[in-house]
């Protein structure tokens, strides 16, 4: 057993814990043997985690949690409390503390592009646990501390960093799309007949955005990292999580030392402007094709450890348990699936007697679209739309088809993606019980009248 277990020596031989699964079974292992950290993670649910014992009871939907620094002049009643941005109905869709973005708000009346490949801040989704803080960017500070660093900040006296020590670093941009892990979730229920907890996104919990800011590496070998590094906490400055009358602390997830010295970025502007208190201000992470709750918004501390670290986030949430899964659940969640949308209301009418151009957008966690198919008649027969973007990692694609209704009447849209390593969409997606990664292709109703 023990063999099949890699010890991270040397960065290089770190790579292979990209691979989250067999990372996992070196963390539980470390766990056991009492050389993980486990922080708000009760010891029963670790002990559940290791004994392969069966699911875990659901998690309880959580108790709203206003944010601290709300505009005092507040007269307008929000659709979603802790969200400091308008929410046009047009734009979007309230989903407890959450908005959805609204697929067809992509599109003009005229069915002209409302929005390129990068969506506009004021129409991006957000995804809060709780609510968003209002951060004073000017005496906010990065902290870093902990045992896979060198010197003080290994006795717990963190190195100190300030927006602009972060914005004196070497810049990077990237496009890159963050997407909530439970997108798509409500198609379990509504296609498949499987209930699931958790917020009912239809396709729009994702947005694009170009994104500037420093390599988390620069950041890290700043602070002073070191090669007994392997697990990387960052957490939120935004009000602790509390669910089920249980304090979880401020939101968290530890990160592989290999994912992030690889592609992840300490994010300060979006679409070319500083960061907005919604989407992270003043600083954010961005973890390009994985699930969305790795991006941690208002990141105040990043613990790094010489020994691996669990957070509710990595163990209660965001891995799969079902009939199909391993008792214990799956290692952590990390790529997202492949999915395809129609830049389409569900149940739109589309006039008779002429024709029309769909349009849509595909993408994939793993590598670059390669090619989209769309069906008009519930899947029957299929056509390869038209590619409008270069496929991108970690982006995703913009596609058209034409399509001339035969007549009027009810007509069942399917749009399916497959991506470079060859990563499809099935009919159904694999059941798991708390609705993540849901990338089957979907059905998507329009009347011809
Ligand atoms: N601190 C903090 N970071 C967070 C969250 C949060 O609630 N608090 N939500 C996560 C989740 S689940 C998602 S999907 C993305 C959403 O990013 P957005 O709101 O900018 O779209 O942020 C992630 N980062
Ligand atoms: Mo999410």
């Amino acid at each position: 057993m023990a063999a099949e277990v890699q010890t991270p020596a040397t960065p290089s031989d770190r790579a292979p814990a990209l691979d989250e699964a067999a990372y996992d079974r070196l963390r539980r292992r470390q766990w056991l043997a009492g050389e993980a950290r486990a922080d708000g993670v009760d010891r029963r649910t670790l002990l559940r985690m290791l004994a392969a014992a069966g699911a875990l009871a659901a998690p309880a939907l959580a108790a709203p949690v206003l944010a601290p620094a709300r505009a005092a002049a507040e007269e307008v009643p929000r659709p979603v409390p802790g969200i400091v941005k308008p929410l046009p109905a047009e734009w979007f869709v309230p989903r407890g503390t959450n908005a959805e973005m609204r697929w067809d708000a992509l599109r003009d009346a005229d069915g002209d592009a409302a929005v390129g490949r990068h969506v506009p801040v004021e129409r991006f989704f957000v995804r809060n646990h709780t609510g968003t803080p209002l951060i004073d960017p000017d005496t906010w500070r990065l902290k870093l501390f902990g045992t896979g660093l060198r010197g003080a900040p290994a006795a717990g006296q963190p190195v100190e960093f300030g927006l602009e020590d972060l914005q004196d670093l070497p810049s990077t941009r990237i496009s890159a799309l963050i997407e909530c892990a439970g997108n798509g979730r409500s198609f379990y229920a509504s296609q498949q007949g499987q209930a699931v907890p958790g917020t009912p996104w239809t396709l729009g919990g994702i947005g694009s955005a170009s994104w500037r800011g420093v390599r988390l590496a620069d950041v890290l070998r700043a602070a002073g990292l070191t090669r007994a590094a392997v697990d990387v906490l960052p957490a939120g400055l935004d009000p602790h999580y509390v669910t089920g009358g249980t304090d979880l602390g401020p939101v968290r997830r530890p990160l592989p030392v290999a994912k992030a010295l690889d592609d992840v970025l300490l994010a300060y502007e979006m679409n070319d402007e500083p960061l907005t208190p919604d989407h992270g201000a003043p600083v954010r992470l961005v973890v390009p094709g994985w699930v969305g709750i790795a991006s941690i918004k208002w990141v105040g501390t990043i613990e790094v450890a010489d020994h691996p670290l669990y957070s509710p986030w990595n163990t209660d949430f965001y891995r799969l348990w079902g009939p199909d899964y391993p008792a214990a659940g799956t290692a952590p969640i990390t790529t997202q699936v492949v999915k395809s949308a129609f830049e389409l209301a569900r149940g739109a009418v589309l006039e008779a007697g002429r024709g029309h151009r769909l349009h849509g957008r595909s993408w994939s966690g793993a590598a670059p679209v390669r090619t989209v198919e769309v069906s008009t008649d519930g899947g029957r027969s299929w056509r390869r739309a038209d590619l409008r973007d270069e496929p991108r990692a970690h982006d995703w694609t913009r596609w058209s088809v034409d399509w001339r209704p035969e007549g009027p009447g009810a007509y069942e849209l399917r749009a399916r993606a497959t991506d470079r390593r060859g990563n499809g969409q099935p009919e159904r997606a694999v059941f798991n019980r708390e609705g993540y990664l849901f990338g089957a292709v979907v059905a998507h109703p329009v009347t011809v009248a």
